[in-house]
């Protein structure tokens, strides 16, 4: 199924596709958290939730494989090396008590995913310590035991976390395009011009295209394959829960 992208149409493989949403968190949207302690305005960030929204909706309509991230840290910040603790020496530092917990750790109500976008329960939630999802994570075992081989990649931000595992992603040999509307920065200049690199040179990163042209895509993949069920959909991935938990599914 050709999808209406550039730099040029995207062969999208509906069963060999997830859906990556990359740190939709409220340390990154909401106030108070790290984006903000990074000298950022948050609300740069909020325009990709409504499209974020429906995409996921109509992905999950589908019956296609989603996987969410999240950002931060082990509560003993071991995994947390001093140049990330401290680069810009802010006020605040990941780790200190803010507002919605302590700054970008794992298991407190910053780090977690906005209430819009909350995966559920068979929605695989990749905890990454760095800005690559593939970095510190079992994301590339997790695809290729699932067969996945194409990433349609959403969430923030556009030219930190969403780029880098982008780049990550192509040199692991995965497909990626990049949902121009459903990614968004606190910079729309660093925005821009990180979709415009991703498509440069023939797609030397990947593709990128808007919303509307997967919306439409994932409509006619519903209506003709009305029959996968959700279990079948979700068989034999690594399942996790909101604290990062293991609830038991193997990878097979
Ligand atoms: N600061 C910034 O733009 N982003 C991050 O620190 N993390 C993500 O992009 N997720």
């Amino acid at each position: 199924m050709n999808i209406a992208a550039e730099p040029y149409p995207f062969d999208f493989v509906p069963e060999r596709c997830a859906l990556l949403i990359i740190d939709m968190q409220r340390d990154f949207l909401e106030p108070g958290g790290f984006g903000e302690i990074l000298g950022n305005d948050v609300s740069q960030l909020r325009r990709a939730i409504e499209p974020n929204v429906k995409l996921l909706a109509a992905w999950r309509e589908a019956k296609l494989r989603v996987i969410h991230t999240r950002e931060g840290h082990l509560p003993d910040l071991t995994d947390l090396h001093a140049s990330k603790k401290n680069r810009g020496s802010p006020a605040m530092r990941i780790g200190d008590e803010g507002p919605m917990g302590r700054i970008l750790v794992r298991g407190e109500q910053g780090h977690d995913i906005i209430p819009e976008l909350y995966p559920r329960e068979e929605e695989p939630v990749v905890d990454k310590p760095g800005k690559g999802a593939f970095h510190a994570t079992d994301l590339h075992d997790l695809l290729k035991h699932n067969g996945i081989r194409q990433l349609v990649v959403t969430g923030v931000t556009t030219e930190v976390c969403v780029s880098t595992t982008v780049r990550e992603a192509n040199d692991r040999g995965y497909d990626c395009l990049i949902v121009e509307d459903c990614v968004a920065s606190y910079f729309p200049e660093f925005h821009k011009w990180s979709l415009e690199m991703t498509k440069a040179q023939g797609g030397i990163f990947g593709w990128v295209s808007e919303s509307r042209h997967l919306l439409g895509a994932l409509e006619k993949w519903s209506a003709n394959n009305p029959g996968v069920s959700e279990s079948e959909a979700s068989a034999g991935s690594v399942m996790v829960n909101q604290k990062g938990e293991s609830t038991g599914a193997p990878i097979c």
